[in-house]
């Protein structure tokens, strides 16, 4: 197959099953207590290993930043139903970093 153009993070992001595949390991995977929510520190640690890899250690303030925008209930805890519109929107960045790096 030629198929320079095929973009593996689409792929991800135009299937939804193994999109929620994915979010349901990352969350777990961050969700140290297992209580089934991100509390500050889990997100803090989750910034670190999935947004900022290229970047240095978010600080506090983005991470309270990032959870308020992402908290839509407002209960101070990230859900994986919230958790997800964060997994979705880094993909989507991480596709167009891909297109672009491709000259697309
Ligand atoms: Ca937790
Ligand atoms: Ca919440």
């Amino acid at each position: 197959m030629q198929d320079k153009k095929y973009n593996p993070i689409r792929g991800i992001l135009d299937n939804r099953v193994q999109l929620r595949d994915l979010v349901k390991k990352a969350f777990a995977q961050h969700d140290v207590d297992q209580n089934g929510k991100l509390d500050f520190h889990e997100m803090m640690v989750m910034m670190k290993n999935i947004l900022s890899s290229h970047k240095q250690e978010p600080s506090e303030l983005e991470v309270r930043n990032l959870m308020k925008q992402l908290d839509s209930n407002d209960d101070g805890y990230i859900s994986l139903d919230e958790f997800q519109v964060l997994m979705e929107h880094t993909l989507k960045m991480k596709a167009e970093q891909f297109d672009k790096a491709n000259g697309q």
